[in-house]
């Protein structure tokens, strides 16, 4: 059984994806990053960092691991799901997993930063992260454009990457063009286990100009 420390976003959802495909059990605790829960010491005792996701898993003495790519790697190979066992398949996973934690992931943060949540807009922060987005959207559509998930199979390189596209306009960036990033984002939507994981927990839904502001006043609150 494992612990699982989330809230309401990209890099919480990757990991709910996992638990969800992998029907591993776990119990989920959300927490209120506009209430900066994730800076209480008893919870950077988990994760040094104070972000979210981490685990603790309750089966190996309490064993505990924060970074949203490195539970993806413990959690597949506890499992033995969606990380291949041979040489070169696992090290294409690895390297398009790392290219979401190294690249999409701080660049796309970054761009709604700086469209959303910069009490001051900047032009060029603001472009500058959502061409570089752009940029790296259009590498991820080039490889879709040859194969049918990013490492061939289904695997925790989607995984991550995922809830990331699928955020593109809140982060102001298009995915017009992108036929087989769009064709990826959507056949991955579509799994059941994907569906639960937004719900671990419920992603609000921000129709309403009025809805947008308020959840970007409440994330402005973890910038200082
Ligand atoms: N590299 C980390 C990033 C974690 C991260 O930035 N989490 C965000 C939510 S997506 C967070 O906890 N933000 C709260 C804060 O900034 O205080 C990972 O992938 O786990």
């Amino acid at each position: 059984m494992y612990d699982f420390y989330t809230a309401a976003t990209p890099n919480g959802y990757k990991v709910a994806i996992f638990f969800e495909e992998s029907g591993l059990a776990y119990t989920p605790h959300f927490l209120k990053l506009d209430k900066l829960e994730q800076r209480d010491p008893a919870y950077v005792a988990i994760n040094p960092n104070g972000r979210i996701p981490a685990i603790v898993d309750r089966e190996d003495d309490d064993f505990a691991v924060f970074e949203s790519g490195a539970i993806l790697v413990y959690l597949a190979e506890k499992s033995g799901r969606f990380l291949a066992d041979d040489a070169r398949t696992r090290s294409v996973t690895l390297q398009w997993l790392m290219f979401q934690m190294g690249g999409v992931g701080p660049m796309q943060g970054q761009a709604n930063v700086f469209f959303r949540y910069a009490p001051e807009k900047i032009p060029f922060a603001i472009e500058r992260y959502q061409r570089e987005t752009r940029r790296l959207y259009e590498v991820l559509d080039r490889r879709l454009g040859d194969v049918e998930f990013l490492a061939g199979e289904y695997s925790i390189a989607d995984m991550a990457t995922w809830p990331w596209v699928r955020s593109h306009n809140w982060s102001g960036v298009s995915l017009d063009g992108l036929e087989h990033l769009t064709r990826w984002r959507d056949a991955i939507y579509a799994r059941p286990a994907v569906q639960r994981a937004l719900k671990v927990p419920p992603r609000p839904k921000l129709a309403a100009e009025e809805d947008k502001q308020d959840f970007a006043a409440r994330a402005r609150k973890m910038l200082s």
